[in-house]
């Protein structure tokens, strides 16, 4: 069906394990990773990958020429480009709306102009968040107590809202200009490849280098995860069976608080329950998110496979454990730069 795609942000966490996927899966497809390599992106992601399947391009979504001269020779672009930390855009805003919001409008452009399919990677973040399950009536099982795609966008960071906002941008280019487009919000993921800022990465790593792993606040906060290679799949599903102009939710009831995650982590290293630190707690905090996926599995016939935490958890610190060579040079600046923030 698509033989030539584009993915952007191919280089960086999901981005990556998305090329994988389609290059193990998808034998008649070529993909061009349009990546910037910005500190979150890093080729090795991609070694090892034929040439004749895949082809990294490094520059920016927000070069109009270079967009437009990729873009008119593809089938489809899946845009995962993204800055995608919410820490970051708590220092710094800025690169959040050039990347997120001017970037996306650049690429929808070329691809109406064009007609190329366009499907808009995006994060369940943009619906805010929800109470803790013991607050509510219905204990998060209620009607209205999990996201479902047409909830009321009511994103809380720079990150999220500028999510929001190039959400916005893909719908009125659907309506407007005829873009052939979809979009997906997905949840929390997690698996190998995933830049030591983040949460699970940077638990595993900080053991790993004699650094006790720091929790924010209490550990209240819940989130949904979802094994990468499942988004993976719900993503290429979306592409080639889903319907223009719909918006799709991916989620694999993966809610776990983030005390219980790191509980898990020091028992699967061997470290006693209560060996890390309370730290600052992240301002405007989201409380919990959780995912109805229920459209997606109905609709398109999508499930999950990944589905054991634990089991998905043991083999992501295998590879932090096998793969010290891909963190390692950066842990200390990027420990530093928590540090500095209290955290
Ligand atoms: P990441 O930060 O690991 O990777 C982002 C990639 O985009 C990097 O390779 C980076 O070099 C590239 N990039 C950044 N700015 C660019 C630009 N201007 N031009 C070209 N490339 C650029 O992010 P991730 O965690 O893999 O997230 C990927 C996408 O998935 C994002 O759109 C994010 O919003 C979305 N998402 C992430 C999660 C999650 O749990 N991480 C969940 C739901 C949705
Ligand atoms: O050291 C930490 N300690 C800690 O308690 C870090 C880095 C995080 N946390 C908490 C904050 C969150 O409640 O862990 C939770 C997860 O934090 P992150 O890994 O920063 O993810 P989150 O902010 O939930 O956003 C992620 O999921 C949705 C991705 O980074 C986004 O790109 C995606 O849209």
């Amino acid at each position: 069906m698509f033989k030539n795609i584009i993915v952007t942000g191919g280089a960086g966490f999901i981005g990556s394990n998305f090329v994988h996927y389609v290059v193990k899966n998808h034998p008649d497809v070529f993909v061009t990773v349009l990546d910037k390599l910005t500190y979150a992106g890093n080729k090795e992601n991609l070694a090892g990958l034929p040439s004749d399947r895949v082809k990294l391009v490094v520059g920016d979504i927000c070069d109009k020429e270079l967009v437009d001269e990729l873009v008119q020779k593809a089938d489809a672009v899946v845009h995962y480009a993204a800055e995608s930390h919410n820490d970051n855009s708590l220092l710094n805003p800025e690169p959040f709306i050039q990347t997120n919001i001017v970037g996306t409008s650049v690429l929808i452009s070329a691809c109406a102009k064009y007609d190329v399919r366009f499907h808009h990677i995006s994060t369940d973040e943009v619906y805010g968040d929800l109470p803790l399950r013991d607050d509510l009536p219905g204990h998060g099982e209620g009607p209205g107590e999990k996201f479902t795609p047409d909830m009321r966008y009511n994103p809380s960071s720079p990150y999220s809202s500028s999510k929001a906002s190039s959400d916005l941008l893909v719908r009125a280019w659907v309506r407007s200009f005829g873009l052939r487009a979809t979009i997906s919000n997905c949840s929390n993921n997690y698996g190998p490849y995933q830049h030591i800022e983040k949460f699970i990465p940077r638990q595993i790593t900080n053991i790993l280098s004699g650094i006790r792993p720091k929790l924010y606040g209490t550990g209240k906060n819940v989130r949904d995860w979802i094994h990468t290679n499942d988004h993976s799949s719900a993503v290429w599903k979306i592409l080639t069976e889903g319907k223009i102009g719909e918006t799709y939710l991916i989620g694999a009831d993966g809610e776990k608080n983030n005390k219980e995650v790191l509980e898990l982590i020091l028992k699967l290293m061997g470290q006693p329950s209560d060996a890390y630190d309370q730290v600052r707690d992240r301002p405007g905090h989201d409380l919990r998110y959780a995912i109805d996926s229920s459209k997606l599995r109905n609709e398109l016939g999508w499930e999950p496979r990944y589905t054991n935490f634990e089991e998905g958890l043991q083999s992501t610190i295998d590879w932090y454990t096998n793969h010290r060579d891909w963190w390692e040079a950066q842990k200390t600046a990027v420990e530093a730069k928590y540090a500095k923030n209290g955290q």
